[in-house]
């Protein structure tokens, strides 16, 4: 579960890479850019690799956040609960990646869909993804920080997580009214089911909200940053070797 990339998102990119590499090779042109020495600066690509590091960024955060739920005081006890009561359940891990909202939201996944989706569309579904994340991130900070006993580096993780989430969707929105400045706001996210269990004062329904938050925002994490790449790859494919 450690792979920094999983198969299937490595072989759409490998793809996604060769038939570029082959589309180069019809159209026989040099990149405008690779002629200049020194490279260009291009505010499009800028803000790609602003939206790509941060979302570098907030993998790693997520990851780091929910190991220490696992870890520490506060939390270590009733996340070994449901952690139990989750592994006795088979597919566990399926199920838990089908309970993330990443399937309400439904980027492209099969690797047809990823090359062959509408760039508008699928920056559009890109900032439903990652905005959907506003409102629990937003709660998880509020909650965290009235809580008792948690510790100062899981409540600044927090914050330093939401803040990243938030800017990831500016630069995204930034990106898509870049490439098309008459695009229609279509922003709509949807609900997350755990907000009321988070919000609740009941201390084990708190628990277990942040117990699928920690463990979607992992999966979501990896999600997103590969997206960003993907759209990257279609839209700048100088670009897209970097990724794999
Ligand atoms: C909290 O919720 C759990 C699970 O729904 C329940 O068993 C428990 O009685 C509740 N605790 C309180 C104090 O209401
Ligand atoms: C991602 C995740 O942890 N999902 C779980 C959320 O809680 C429900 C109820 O316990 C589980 O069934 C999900 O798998």
């Amino acid at each position: 579960m450690v792979l920094p990339l999983s198969l299937p998102h490595f072989w759409a990119l490998l793809l996604l890479v060769l038939s570029n590499l082959l589309l180069w090779e019809k159209a026989a042109s040099i990149p405008a850019c690779e002629a200049k020495e020194g490279g260009c600066w291009d505010p499009l690509e800028e803000a790609f690799k602003s939206a790509i590091e941060r979302a570098k960024t907030q993998r790693k955060l997520a990851k780091q956040f929910y190991v220490e739920f696992f870890h520490n005081q506060f939390s270590a006890g009733q996340f070994a609960a449901l952690k139990s009561k989750l592994n006795r359940q088979d597919e566990s891990v399926v199920r838990a990646a089908s309970y993330c909202h990443s399937s309400l939201t439904n980027p492209p996944k099969e690797p047809r869909e990823l090359m062959t989706t509408e760039i508008e569309k699928y920056l559009k579904i890109l900032i439903n993804y990652v905005g959907f994340w506003t409102s629990p991130l937003y709660h998880l900070v509020l909650e965290l920080s009235a809580m008792k006993g948690v510790p100062e580096t899981t409540l600044s993780k927090a914050k330093e997580i939401e803040e990243n989430n938030r800017q990831i969707l500016d630069d995204l929105r930034w990106i898509l009214t870049k490439i098309y400045p008459t695009a229609e706001e279509e922003e709509e996210f949807p609900i997350w089911g755990y907000l009321s269990s988070l919000k609740s004062s009941n201390r084990s329904h708190k628990f277990l909200a942040m117990f699928n938050l920690s463990n979607c925002l992992k999966y979501d994490a990896q999600e997103i940053l590969f997206n960003i790449e993907m759209v990257e790859c279609r839209l700048i494919p100088d670009n897209c070797l970097g990724h794999i």
